[in-house]
């Protein structure tokens, strides 16, 4: 767990605090896993269902969810496409990101020449759209939190495309886990340490996997390296979706 010394640093690097008390006093940290802290998920019913694959101690559920599921997650996602289409961001030095970004929920992850943070609005103006019932299911099923996610990034990506490594590191709580969700093709998903130069290990996500980033893993280095363009059949223009609730 990271120490206080450590959470007061990344708080200061805090943008928009998602999950940040004072604006949401009815979401109070210890609703969260019982109050319990949320470092020792996932819940015992689930784990009497299946072991995850402990992968720098992030939590890799491999086939979570069945086809039928998946199918249904896409549908529902289509209709959040719709109200808050997927965009491609820049970052502050002007770089197009590759990834293309759509969310739900209270928040957004948007990103600017002013530099990315978490948005109540789409670039738009326009509000970001609820996150679908059959996630937070999900969410609810793997996290054992009673607490709503704040913000469901949506990511597409598609031929060559990847995602550098990073720390999810804006949100003003880090004992509350981030899940995510992969669907479509193969992603070879890559977990360090709480330093870049930390050694990493790294496992192919497919369709289906569900992965939590919690603990000792909640502050790691993560990215995706690249795909494996067709290998799954589940989007008919190729390509990966990654949904991630925190
Ligand atoms: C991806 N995943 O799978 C990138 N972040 O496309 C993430 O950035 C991620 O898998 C936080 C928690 C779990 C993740
Ligand atoms: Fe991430």
């Amino acid at each position: 767990l990271i120490t206080l010394q450590q959470a007061v640093l990344y708080r200061s690097a805090t943008l928009l605090g998602v999950y940040k008390e004072a604006d949401l006093p009815l979401q109070a940290a210890d609703m969260c896993n019982n109050g319990k802290m949320a470092d020792i998920l996932p819940s015992d019913d689930l784990q009497d269902i299946m072991t995850p694959i402990n992968l720098n101690d992030s939590l890799i559920f491999a086939g979570a969810i069945e086809v039928e599921l998946q199918r249904k997650l896409v549908v529902d996602l289509r209709d959040v496409a719709r109200l808050a289409p997927f965009r491609q961001y820049e970052t502050r030095s002007g770089r197009k990101i590759g990834v293309r970004m759509t969310a739900a929920g209270d928040y957004g992850w948007t990103s600017d020449r002013e530099g990315y943070r978490y948005e109540p609005r789409q670039p738009d103006g326009d509000p970001w759209p609820e996150i679908p019932i059959s996630l937070f299911e999900i969410w609810q099923q793997y996290t054992d939190c009673s607490r709503k996610p704040q913000c469901c990034l949506v990511n597409y990506y598609g031929e060559k495309t990847r995602m550098g490594l990073h720390q999810d590191n804006d949100e003003a709580d880090f004992s509350l886990p981030v899940l995510s969700i992969s669907l479509g093709d193969d992603a070879l998903f890559r977990v360090g340490g709480r330093l870049r130069s930390d050694p990493s290990k790294s496992i192919w996500l497919k369709s289906g996997d569900v992965c939590l980033l919690t603990g000792q893993s909640r502050l790691a280095f993560h990215g995706i390296d690249k795909l494996r363009l067709g290998s799954s059949k589940l989007l008919p223009n190729k390509g990966r979706i990654n949904v991630t609730m925190r």
